[in-house]
């Protein structure tokens, strides 16, 4: 890219961002950023503020997974310190998210002064956010802070995880020096390691009677959704996508065979991935979620895990391949099986729905919300029951599930919902959400509310947090009770519901799917001893597991 040497640090930052796909920043302004503010309303990049700049972060993080980059600016202190749990949770999920914060002035800086949002030693919040990015900056050299710029972004891109750049307010306006560009590394793949991963991957395959793949959320992160399909559609394997990689691929793909988590899985997919004698894990991270609480039964020896640098197949281990490549190259050279796609998971019947008098259900809402999700849709859910019943929820299209589904933080889905909507114009955002987690970060609701947004709210009401009352019950349990459906009157223009019946649910589903002005809550009142089928599920496996030991 070119640049004059009349470039200001800010602009360049800005500029270098807008190449990298963000069109929008989000953020709470203070006066150690005012400057950079000032700059960025006057570039091409548009400003959403939120109430909170936590929010913020996770707006990016949505925006981010829908773009491949998201970016929020904060002020120094009590702005940056805010969105500390939402850029480790970005960081634990692999979301490019750039941090900017601004700062006391170099020259402000010198004698050590007590400014205002201080709470030790000047390099402190780098060093925080050190541990949580991949890469960071300090831009308090005009020299080289183009190329510290390029560096950062490049590495967001590169590892697809959060970056921390900080201005000194006075030098958001210093004009940067045009250094030549560093060539900056990029991921290339060993082609001997390649073609012997693939070498022993095709002589299995050969072999294979039932093989598959298991999809994971690398595959999303990498923007490596296409290459899925077109292995899938030329290999016809069958295909199962873990929990955090839900909707990598269309989940109503004839070869989708659904969600892959251990003892959680609907029968079906878990009948198929465990007996299948050849795993193709493509990009799966095996945490705690996706096995289903280490549930999952799958036998190392009957899989190959290709994940973002490296491919081990039982003992061996082929180091410096890209995922891409891998699976590039699989799908080139995989011979297309006959046998085309063994049948999807019947749906529900919910031809009796709504039924007169029936308190709702998560399970008769899940299976409701099957039939009212539509292509233009992205689903956002947070943690707690209703991930966990998001399970047996179709979803059209790729990237059209978002959620924290492995670092499990609660208030992630209304503002995710935000960046995704801001990211996504043509879609539509369909947000799950407990009642516990929405009174954490809710208030963003507002924000969708100002800017036009028409998102659809589910909050699953079961009066508090029933998935630590499965652990241990207690009063600590018990939350406040919000009228949910009232709260446009504050942060509105909104809709609000009350549905403790399915009558009242049809009716408030079908006046939020009509209404595509403003955003509507659907306070969906659960017995609070209810759960998702996924969780009984669970709960059985658990049980019976007991009881075979006793
Ligand atoms: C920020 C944060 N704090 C605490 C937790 C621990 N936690 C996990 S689920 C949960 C309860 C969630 O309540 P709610 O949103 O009402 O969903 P429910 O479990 O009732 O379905 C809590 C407190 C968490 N995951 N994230
Ligand atoms: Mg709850």
């Amino acid at each position: 890219m070119s640049t004059t040497r009349f470039d200001t640090i800010g602009n360049y930052l800005l500029k270098r961002l807008y190449e990298a796909g963000v069109k929008h920043i989000f953020g709470v302004p203070g006066d150690y950023i005012l400057g950079f503010y000032e700059q960025m309303v006057k570039s091409q990049i548009h400003h959403i503020g939120t109430t909170r700049e936590d929010t913020a972060a996770f707006a990016a993080d949505g925006y981010a997974r829908c773009r491949g980059m998201g970016a929020l600016a904060v002020t120094y202190g009590v702005g940056a310190l805010n969105t500390v749990n939402a850029v480790a949770g970005a960081y634990a999920e692999s979301s490019a998210v750039v941090v900017i914060s601004g700062a006391p002035g170099i020259t402000e800086q010198k004698d050590d002064p007590l400014l205002h949002h201080r709470f030790g030693p000047f390099n402190f919040q780098r060093e925080i956010f050190d541990r949580i990015t991949c890469a960071s900056a300090v831009l308090d050299d005009p020299v080289i802070a183009f190329r510290q710029i390029d560096r950062v972004i490049g590495a967001a891109q590169r590892f697809c995880k959060p970056v921390y750049i900080e201005i000194p307010r006075d030098l958001v306006r210093a004009e940067g020096y045009p250094m030549p560009a560093e060539i900056l590394e990029q991921n290339v793949s060993d082609e001997t390691s390649l073609s012997e991963a693939l070498a022993e991957t095709m002589a299995m395959m050969e072999k294979s009677v039932s093989p598959m793949i298991l999809a994971g959320v690398e595959l999303h992160r990498r923007g490596l959704q296409e290459r899925l399909v077109e292995l899938v559609e030329h290999s016809g394997l069958p295909v199962a996508a873990t929990l955090t990689g839900k909707s990598v691929i269309a989940e109503r793909h004839s070869a989708y065979l659904g969600i892959y988590e251990g003892a959680m899985s609907s029968e079906n997919a878990r009948y198929m991935v465990e007996q299948s004698d050849l795993l193709l894990m493509l990009g799966v991270t095996l945490n705690d979620v996706d096995t289903g609480i280490y549930t999952a039964r799958l036998d190392p020896h009957h899989m190959i895990r290709a994940a973002q640098n490296e491919v081990v197949i039982s003992s061996h281990r082929y180091p410096h391949i890209m995922l891409g490549d891998f699976v590039k190259a699989l799908a080139e050279r995989v011979k297309p099986r006959p046998e085309v796609f063994s049948a999807v998971e019947t749906a529900q019947d919910m031809s009796d729905f709504p039924k007169t008098n029936r308190p709702m259900t998560i399970t008769r809402l899940i299976g409701r919300l099957n039939l009212a999700i539509s292509s233009d849709m992205i689903v956002v859910s947070d943690v707690g029951d209703c991930l966990f019943a998001a399970i047996d929820l179709r979803v059209h299209g790729q990237t059209e599930f978002l959620a924290s589904a492995f670092y499990t933080t609660m208030g992630f889905a209304v503002p995710a919902a935000l960046g995704a909507s801001i990211a996504r114009p043509d879609h539509r955002a369909l947000i799950l959400v407990g009642d516990g987690a929405f009174q954490m970060t809710g208030t963003e609701l507002s924000t969708h509310a100002r800017f036009g947004l028409a998102p659809i709210v589910i909050v699953f009401n079961n009066a508090g947090y029933s998935t630590e009352r499965a652990i241990l019950e207690g009063p600590f349990n018990d939350i406040s009770s919000w009228r949910f459906d009232r709260l446009g009157e504050v942060f509105g223009p909104m809709e609000g519901h009350q549905a403790p019946t399915e009558e009242t649910f049809e009716a408030a589903l079908g006046k939020a799917l009509a209404n595509r002005t403003m955003p509507s809550i659907i306070n969906v009142q659960l017995a609070k001893d209810d759960a998702s089928l996924a969780m009984k599920r669970l709960a059985e496996h658990l049980k019976a597991k007991v009881s075979s030991s006793a």
